[in-house]
């Protein structure tokens, strides 16, 4: 079609100038998701509350093309009683995903935190044996993954497994004390088993500080070594202003890919405040303040992030975000309660923040 700019006249004038005054905004048809197509998936960690809230479901599927559930499907929320699954909440979320297309990552098999009282008893209240504690895992493993066969295409198998303190390896948690190291691998083997289409993923925070990259890598390559199937890792990525460096970050990507793993970021959020994994009181000299310093920073953060995600994207195969925007986060209430964080790419009423435009801006 031949276009005739006369045509345009008074109407294309006044467009012109809404698209300059626009310039700053994300085309609506347009969100995350498209600007990384050609990269990889971009997902985010919901709840069902959040997929009831028409405000925030509009921002899911304009934005992301992946999710995973933040907790529905965890082994005390998914299998509160021996004999008893509570799929209800895991169910809607799949149920949610397949009816728009959103691929789902499972979160997850085997961890620490957010376990039954039952697992680790027996009837009388002494402590399982190895034996069953591992046949306990079996079945748990092996019901969750076949009941979403097909539908969730990755799951965080073994989370958070290496201890805090870096003088030691494993972390002392009850699976480690009744099963020793085991656990790792036979979780990894019972869920390829239920599913041997499933990207199998051990998932970790603070991956990128050399000590403890160090740590994962010595695990990641005993599994590898014993032919275990694991096929990816999971850099959580609950990074702030201060950490990680471009460095850090590149050199974990690449270490972790040399052992033939892909590495995905399953959990991104960027704290205004420094990393503490202890509990604190909160300082009287805190202000629950944004300031403009923290956005700039958090900005440059975000920009940096994402080019070392697209530099790397050999390895790379989804980047997921821990929250949907600055309306909730996970991190208002950790590690004290009511100090409000501002960690995502939207903000409390679900727009873009200038982080975000950096983000889909190369
Ligand atoms: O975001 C989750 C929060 O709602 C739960 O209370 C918490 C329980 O420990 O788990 C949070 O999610 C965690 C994730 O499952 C594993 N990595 C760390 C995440 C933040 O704590």
């Amino acid at each position: 079609m031949k276009v005739n700019f006369h045509h345009f006249g008074l109407a294309g004038l006044l467009l012109i100038g809404v698209a300059g005054l626009t310039a700053q905004r994300p085309a609506a048809d347009k969100g995350l998701k498209d600007y990384y197509q050609q990269y990889f998936p971009i997902g985010v960690a919901v709840s069902t509350q959040a997929l009831k809230n028409p405000a925030e479901t509009a921002l899911i599927l304009q934005q992301f093309n992946s999710l995973t559930p933040e907790n529905d499907m965890k082994m005390g929320p998914i299998h509160p009683e021996e004999n008893r699954y509570n799929w209800g909440p895991a169910d809607a979320i799949v149920d949610f995903a397949q009816g728009h297309k959103l691929r789902v990552r499972g979160h997850n098999l085997c961890w620490h935190e957010q376990t039954p009282k039952w697992l680790f008893k027996n009837a009388d209240g002494s402590q399982v044996s190895k034996e069953v504690l591992l046949k306990r895992l079996h079945d748990h493993i092996d019901a969750v993954v076949k009941r979403y066969k097909g539908k969730i295409y990755a799951w965080d198998v073994v989370n958070e497994a290496i201890a805090d303190n870096p003088n030691e390896f494993l972390r002392n948690s009850d699976w480690y004390k009744i099963c020793g190291e085991d656990f790792i691998a036979e979780a990894f083997r019972y869920a390829h088993a239920a599913d041997p289409q499933a990207v199998l993923f051990y998932n970790d925070y603070n991956t990128e500080r050399p000590e403890k990259m160090e740590r994962i890598y010595k695990l990641l390559k005993k599994l590898k070594d014993a032919h275990v199937p694991i096929d990816a890792v999971g850099l959580q990525g609950h990074w702030s202003l201060v950490e990680p460096t471009e460095q850090e970050l590149r050199t974990t990507i690449e270490r972790f890919g040399s052992l033939g793993l892909k590495v995905q970021v399953t959990e991104l959020d960027v704290s205004v405040y420094p990393w503490e994994k202890d509990r604190r009181a909160r300082r009287p000299d805190e202000s629950d303040a944004y300031t403009p310093e923290m956005q700039q920073k958090q900005t440059a953060q975000y920009k940096l992030f994402f080019k070392v995600f697209r530099d790397e994207a050999k390895y790379m195969t989804g980047i997921t975000f821990w929250n949907i925007s600055d309306h909730y986060s996970w991190l208002d209430t950790y590690p004290v309660a009511g100090r409000k964080n501002h960690p995502l790419l939207f903000d409390e009423n679900f727009k873009p923040k200038p982080a975000y435009y950096e983000v889909v801006k190369f």
